[in-house]
């Protein structure tokens, strides 16, 4: 029998995404910054990415979360996340399944826990009822108002913000936000993602769209389609921050005001942010359960063992 390489993992949804954590048995990407260690990730090892969060194992909704030493050593840890088709500078829905995982590994402790990752480090507190909240990088919109044409649909308005990715915001459309409609959002999520690559803005590789809730107090209903074709089932940590950037700049929402963002599928992430200069540090709460503890087994006789690529 051929040695079987080991990954140790642990899964958790958060808000119904699921987020893959990488215990042991990852790429060793050596002890440089989290950014310089993406790049390394990509380059030299990005066959363990496949090979964790892709079919046969995984499946398009995978997001992983790779457990690493932080190289700002006022952190207690690092995580690199990455999905179906590369890496994301930060994660929020992935930053609360990892901080759960970790608490069900009793490596973390109800209280305040720092994270480095690539876009930057993130202070969070695990609540002693599980919940987590965080405080997500620095967040701003790059542009307002702007105009994209889309074939067969006209013309359709749309903000750019970065929440941690970055985001196409887009409130004035005909889509109906209901999970049925899961295929015509995607659909049309597709064509605004390249209409705004066509207008000069190929970096933006996810798309938002807005509508409202039919719950009481929640603030509104989002449906992000994320840059691998998958759906967030989650309302999205980044997207819910690049959301933040948009209504701080309109004025639409004061600091520390709470705003509860809804998922396509329902869940919910509670929301506020201060202002930090011309950009502001949004804070978001939300929760994530363990769903899976488990060895992925990489088998190198297998012809899909690094996934199908
Ligand atoms: O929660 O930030 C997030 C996120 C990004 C992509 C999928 N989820």
């Amino acid at each position: 029998m051929p040695a079987l390489q080991q990954i140790r993992i642990l899964d958790t949804h958060t808000g119904g995404e699921p987020t893959r954590l990488v215990l042991e048995g990852g790429p060793d990407l050596g002890r440089g910054p989290l950014a310089e260690r993406v790049k390394l990730f990509q380059e030299k090892h990005d066959r363990f990415r496949s090979a964790i969060v892709g079919e046969p194992r995984g499946s398009d909704v995978f997001v992983g979360a790779l457990l690493v030493e932080p190289h700002d050593k006022t952190c207690h840890f690092g995580l690199i996340f990455f999905n179906n088709v590369g890496y994301l500078g930060m994660c929020g829905h992935g930053l609360i399944g990892a901080i759960v995982a970790l608490a069900h590994a009793g490596m973390v402790k109800p209280g305040l826990v720092r994270v480095d990752t690539p876009a930057g480090y993130i202070v969070a507190v695990l609540g002693t009822n599980g919940e987590v909240t965080f405080d997500n990088v620095p967040s701003y919109r790059k542009h307002h108002d702007l105009e994209l044409y889309l074939p067969g649909i006209g013309n359709v308005p749309c903000d750019i913000a970065w929440g941690g990715n970055w985001f196409c915001l887009v409130e004035q459309h005909e889509q109906k936000l209901e999970l049925v409609n899961v295929a015509q959002l995607t659909d049309y999520c597709t064509r605004v993602r390249q209409a705004v690559s066509d207008s000069g803005f190929p970096e933006v590789d996810h798309v938002e769209l807005f509508g409202p809730s039919a719950k009481p107090g929640v603030s509104s209903k989002n449906f992000v389609l994320c840059p691998g074709l998958a759906y967030d089932r989650s309302p999205c940590g980044t997207g819910t921050s690049a959301k933040l950037a948009c209504l701080a700049a309109d004025n639409k929402l004061a600091p520390g005001a709470e705003w509860v963002q809804e998922s396509i599928v329902g869940s919910t992430f509670r929301a506020k942010y201060r202002r930090q200069g011309d950009k502001i540090v949004p804070t978001i709460a939300g929760t994530a359960h363990v769903t899976a503890e488990s060895t992925l087994l990489l088998d190198p006789t297998d012809p899909f063992v690094w996934g199908i690529r």
